[in-house]
């Protein structure tokens, strides 16, 4: 379940978060092959609550499951299958939010009843109740009898199976441990195979027990073999938060998958903000700090789409600018794990969900339209930080320099660059000079357009160049607070 079954040089996934499925396609077709995108995070594309509040419906309706049938704010099961289509076909694959821990909340406001009925699916999610006749699940398939209330703060610290047992905010928590329950879910997560999905990035896997999980995906058939090849698994990342001090770790779940590992992104953050040095990232890999481990273990991220929502948010985000495009571009740029981008939409609060088209139009999600430079429109309400110029040319360094080493490892106070051997050359500034040293970059020599601010336009570059010499060597001038990188794919004058 650890190989990302994206083509190979092709090494970041994106979150294309709240996006439609049409929109999807088209974003795999126009874009994400062209920059090295291998495959697209979608959101949950099964049946879930609406809540109409605040003239808007909130994000999160997403979370909470109503049946397994694709209708979703996304679209439609025809549009699924499309959009999954379309982007194998241009070796971009799709990595499904499965949403299998529980169904939705108990609801206990006007806005929220805990019933109703939604898409095609009624359901009565009311405690004691709990009927889901388009699984069809009943009561006895939630975990009421082992605990009947809400996973409370501390026991996020010293209790394991209340954190397993008992609700997530209110959520009904499914029972994986009846046969019943497991043969739902592998049978939902199965016909996603079979449509052509890649994987899965399983929420609140840290919810579930492992040796559940380990039973739902040990039943699911192999990857489809007309697009993997034959006997490849399907990709699956579990959602564990586990920043240390926790009852559950996250090396419970490395032998059935990657993790979401959030300790990368809470790193690069606080060494950007200087709490730390940006030299100490050098280390950042197996063993770093806590809940590092090994390269085939870790999904990488700089943010997600909860904690970009934080009050005060630990890691960086579209909203720190210059310093988010920084930490973006030194996670491309380093060896570690596999790495994700986020793509979100702009949000002041919390629960405000993506771009609509008004009440007339029942909320229905906006599509995002384009700058003539290839960004999204701010006034379509789409961040798309998979677009910025810097993380685009980012993802298409990383995809070029797949399997190359870092060397030539150089560090100053504030300050890091290495080269990826004889591919790339990455140097971070995060003092408030110029960095301006000679750097020995293993590179062929040549003229090189600088892809951090600028990108290879046929043979003119828009940004600063720099002469690499016949012994690999260059002078390299790093702006201050920002970042120089150069690769094979932007040497001037190449064919
Ligand atoms: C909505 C309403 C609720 C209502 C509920 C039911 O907002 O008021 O009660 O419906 O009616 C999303 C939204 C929820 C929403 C839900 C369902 O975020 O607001 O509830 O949909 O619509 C825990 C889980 C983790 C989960 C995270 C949000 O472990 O799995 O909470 N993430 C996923 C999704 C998320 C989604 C769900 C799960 C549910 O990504 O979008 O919820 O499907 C500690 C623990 C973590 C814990 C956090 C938050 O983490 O370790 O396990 O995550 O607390 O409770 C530092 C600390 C670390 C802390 C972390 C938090 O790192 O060191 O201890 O900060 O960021």
């Amino acid at each position: 379940f650890k190989s990302s079954n994206t083509l190979f040089d092709r090494q970041t996934m994106v979150h294309l978060f709240e996006w439609k499925w049409e929109d999807v396609a088209k974003e795999c077709e126009n874009f994400l092959q062209f920059n090295g995108y291998g495959a697209v995070q979608v959101s949950p594309p099964n049946e879930h609550i609406m809540i109409y509040t605040n003239n808007d419906v909130p994000w999160w309706v997403r979370y909470q499951p109503v049946s397994y049938r694709l209708n979703s704010r996304s679209g439609t099961e025809a549009q699924f299958q499309n959009m999954v289509d379309r982007c194998n076909n241009v070796g971009v694959r799709i990595i499904v939010d499965g949403v299998l821990n529980h169904m939705v909340g108990v609801g206990q406001t006007s806005d929220d009843p805990g019933k109703g009925s939604s898409g095609t699916a009624s359901f009565d999610g009311r405690d004691g109740v709990e009927s889901f006749p388009a699984v069809p699940y009943s009561s006895s398939d939630f975990h009421d009898s082992l605990c009947h209330g809400d996973i409370q703060d501390s026991d996020y610290q010293n209790n394991a199976n209340n954190v397993r047992n008992c609700r997530l905010s209110g959520l009904l928590d499914l029972n994986h441990r009846s046969s019943y329950v497991r043969s739902m879910t592998t049978a939902y997560l199965a016909s996603l195979i079979n449509m052509g999905v890649a994987g899965f990035r399983l929420d609140a896997s840290k919810h579930m027990y492992p040796e559940d999980l380990q039973a739902i995906l040990e039943k699911l058939p192999n990857a489809k073999a007309n697009i993997f090849g034959a006997n490849q698994r399907p990709f699956v990342v579990h959602e564990v938060i586990d920043r240390g001090g926790e009852a559950i770790k996250v090396t419970e779940y490395i032998t059935i998958g990657r993790y979401t590992n959030f300790n990368f992104g809470a790193a690069v953050a606080s060494a950007i903000w200087k709490q730390s040095d940006v030299a100490g990232l050098s280390k950042l890999g197996p063993g770093f700090g806590y809940g590092n481990l090994d390269d085939r273990d870790v999904l990488n991220f700089i943010d997600n789409h909860d904690n970009q929502r934080d009050d005060n948010p630990y890691v960086l985000t579209y909203k720190n600018g210059d310093q988010y495009r920084m930490g973006n571009a030194f996670m491309l740029a380093w060896t570690y794990g596999y790495t994700r981008v986020m793509s979100s939409f702009y949000f002041n609060l919390h629960d405000q969900g993506p771009p609509n088209e008004g009440s007339a139009n029942k909320y229905a999600t906006k599509s995002p339209t384009l700058n003539p430079d290839n960004t999204c429109d701010a006034g379509s309400g789409w961040v798309c930080e998979h677009r910025w110029p810097t993380i685009r040319q980012m993802v298409q360094f990383r995809a070029a320099c797949q399997g190359r080493a870092a060397t030539e490892i150089v560090t100053e106070s504030n300050r890091l660059a290495f080269a990826r051997e004889s591919i790339g050359f990455f140097a971070m500034n995060n003092a408030d000079s110029e960095w301006n040293r000679q750097f020995d970059t293993t590179l062929p020599s040549g003229s090189y357009c600088d892809q951090y601010d600028g990108q290879l336009q046929g043979s003119s570059c828009t940004g600063a160049t720099i002469a690499v010499d016949g012994n690999g060597k260059a002078s390299v001038r790093v702006p201050p607070r920002a970042c120089i990188a150069f690769s094979l794919v932007s040497r001037i004058g190449d064919p």
